[in-house]
């Protein structure tokens, strides 16, 4: 069997689009915890340069995962491992649409909420820019219109793909994070957030759409709420 070791992080988001993927697909791998604070040193020296997590090591010898083996594969980026892991895996999930241009649509809704929602999320969360609040509810406003054109059950399309496993763990730690008034953002600004989003009849969409993605079993599984908030409390001094 092809070796295959997750180098992650539960509060990541990034990491957690992969540890979706590789339950989404029922991947048997090796799952090992880089402590983003202190780093061990053979992490950047034999596994991934830039010292970030996700990173897959894919193929080679059947070693610990603190002995990465120079006979596999390092491959780093979380939309490329969310591409990547159901390919390696092709009949076990649904996760690629078999229709290109529901594919294309996609990785155009991943694309747009990588230029919406994230930077929005990152903006507030980090730095408490005052126009944190408004790019969120229009990155919010933008998957709900995207999932009105489509008009399917998920993102793109009636089946769980890569879409769905991009945007998820980004938005299950802003309701979290936000919610608790983590962060650099004065409280409440964060819990003003959800709370005004969650009343108002115009979000409604999105946060049922968050909703029906909490119940994929491959979010309930990789769902670590606890490690989230100890890395943020750790982070923010709280
Ligand atoms: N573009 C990368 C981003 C990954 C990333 O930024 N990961 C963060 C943790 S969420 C990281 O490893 N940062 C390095 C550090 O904190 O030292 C991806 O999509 O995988």
């Amino acid at each position: 069997m092809t070796q295959l070791t997750l180098y992650t992080f539960r509060a990541c988001p990034y990491a957690h689009r992969v540890e979706i993927a590789l339950a989404e697909v029922g991947a048997e791998f090796k799952r090992f915890e880089i402590d983003l604070a202190n780093k061990p040193e053979w992490y950047a020296l034999k596994v991934n340069p830039a010292g970030k997590v996700p990173t897959l090591a894919y193929g080679g010898p059947d070693v610990p995962p603190d002995e990465p083996s120079p006979g596999s594969v390092k491959i780093p980026e979380s939309l490329v491992l969310l591409q990547l892991i159901p390919e390696l895996f092709p009949h076990a999930s649904t996760l690629i649409p078999s229709d290109p241009i529901v594919l294309a649509q996609a990785r155009l809704f991943i694309e747009s909420f990588s230029n919406t929602f994230v930077p929005a999320y990152i903006a507030l969360l980090f730095r408490g820019d005052a126009d944190g609040e408004d790019r969120l509810k229009a990155a919010m406003d933008s998957v709900i219109q995207t999932r009105r054109e489509h008009g399917k059950r998920y993102a793109v399309s009636n089946e769980f793909t890569i879409a769905d496993a991009a945007v998820l763990p980004f938005i299950a730690r802003a309701e979290v994070l936000f919610g608790g008034d983590f962060g650099n953002a004065e409280a409440p600004r964060g819990s003003r957030l959800i709370a005004e989003t969650k009343a108002d009849p115009k979000y409604q969409p999105f946060w049922e759409y968050f909703e029906l993605l909490k119940e994929r079993e491959s979010f309930k599984a990789t769902w670590w709420p606890d490690a989230i908030l100890e890395t943020a409390r750790r982070m923010f001094a709280k």
